[in-house]
């Protein structure tokens, strides 16, 4: 009888975690998780798994540690002795990095070298395949579009600049040690569970309660950022196919289509029956509904950031051939998808 894998997720308790942790255990691994301590237990996006039938509950461990705690990284390691790491934990608000860049940096940056060095010494070298969490955030502003694996990196935030590091330093990892450490290179990948503070979610959020008469206006910033938005769903299984390759390396995960703020946010409101009329510029336009002549969009300089990013789509061509994954669900799918959650959501 085949061993049985055991793979250790750290940020599995986020929107990837948690469908790559269902994924692993579907899979028949034995999934362990990382958390933190919060006033609150944030395990909504784990209930499936976490308080699931016994079969599953005795494949499925949580432990408590921290990314920028080192101790707690290495004591979970050598306990669980992983076959495969997942490393998504971060802090990974790109708005957010400008107000906290020192702690992103731990977070993001030295997290991810803490969990190599943890497996560098505890011997586990030839034993545990390391997949880190990269962005095209790294990309910032694009030498090149569409960005592959060999474009040039730009990054424009303490969040770009912090995954980049931890990108480096896993290829550095993979060379010198000869580990197998490799990284995705996801792009923008949305679904029912993202945070909320994230546009999409702000987004399709807003849409329903304004529909509701539970909130006015949506507020937004940058209405003409162009991003590349895929499934989270599908992009896990990509993180896995990673890991199962004969040799580590880096791959670009996309749609390869990109659209901009404004069309997420039309084909939202369409959902409902809303069609927005826009009026006036910058900071002055305004998305109105047609049907009433209400404003339901307006523009807070809030939202923009001190460096924006403004056009991201990927080329996952070298995903596609070999590691045989191509997404699913593009653009209009992928925004009715959510909205028929969010739309089930009584609590909106
Ligand atoms: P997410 O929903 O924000 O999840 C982040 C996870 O990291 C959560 O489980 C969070 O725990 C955990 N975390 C944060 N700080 C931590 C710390 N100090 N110690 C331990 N855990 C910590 O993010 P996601 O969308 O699932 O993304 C997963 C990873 O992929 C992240 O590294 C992100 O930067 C990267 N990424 C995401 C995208 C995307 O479009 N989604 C694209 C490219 C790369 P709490 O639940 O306790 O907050
Ligand atoms: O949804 P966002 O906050 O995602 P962003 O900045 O692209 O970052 C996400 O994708 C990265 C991959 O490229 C990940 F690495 C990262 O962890 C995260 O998951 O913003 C998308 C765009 C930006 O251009 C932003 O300026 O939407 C624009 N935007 C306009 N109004 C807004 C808003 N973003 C947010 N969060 N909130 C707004 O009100």
């Amino acid at each position: 009888m085949e061993k049985t894998k055991i793979a250790l997720i750290t940020g599995c308790t986020g929107q990837d975690g948690s469908y790559l942790a269902e994924f692993l255990l579907k899979k028949g691994y034995e999934v362990h998780g990382i958390r933190r301590r919060s006033s609150i237990a944030k395990l909504d996006r784990l209930s499936r798994i976490h308080y699931g039938p016994h079969a599953e509950r005795n494949k499925f461990f949580l432990h408590y540690g921290d990314i920028t705690d080192s101790a707690s990284i290495t004591q979970i390691t050598k306990r669980v002795k992983p076959d495969e790491v997942y490393n998504l934990a971060a802090q990974s608000h790109v708005r957010v990095s400008f107000d906290t860049p020192e702690y992103t940096a731990n977070t993001d940056a030295l997290g991810p070298l803490r969990v190599l060095e943890a497996i560098r010494t505890l011997g586990f070298v030839r034993k545990t395949k390391f997949y880190q969490a990269s962005t095209s955030e790294m990309f910032g502003n694009p030498l090149e579009s569409p960005q592959h694996e060999n474009t040039p990196f730009f990054p424009r935030s303490p969040y770009g600049i912090a995954k980049l590091y931890a990108h480096l330093i896993t290829a550095n990892y993979r060379e010198a040690y000869n580990m197998f450490a490799c990284s995705g290179i996801l792009f923008n990948h949305e679904s029912p569970r993202r945070g909320e503070s994230f546009v999409t979610r702000k987004i399709t959020q807003a849409a329903i309660r304004i529909v509701r008469r539970k909130q006015d206006k949506l507020y937004l910033g940058n209405l003409y950022a162009k991003r590349d938005w895929g499934y989270a769903k599908e992009y896990v299984e990509a993180m896995w196919l990673m890991l199962q390759q004969k040799k580590p390396k880096d791959y670009v995960i996309a749609t390869g289509e990109n659209h901009t703020v404004k069309e997420f946010a039309e084909l939202a409101f369409r959902v409902l029956d809303i069609d927005i009329e826009w009026q006036g510029q910058g900071i002055s336009e305004k998305g109105i509904n047609k049907k009433n002549g209400k404003i339901i969009v307006e523009i807070d300089p809030y939202y923009f950031r001190p460096t924006e990013v403004e056009n991201l789509v990927g080329n996952a061509s070298m995903a596609k051939k070999e590691l045989g994954w191509a997404p699913k669900t593009k653009f209009q799918k992928l925004v009715n998808l959510i909205m028929a959650e969010e739309v089930k959501n009584k609590d909106l």
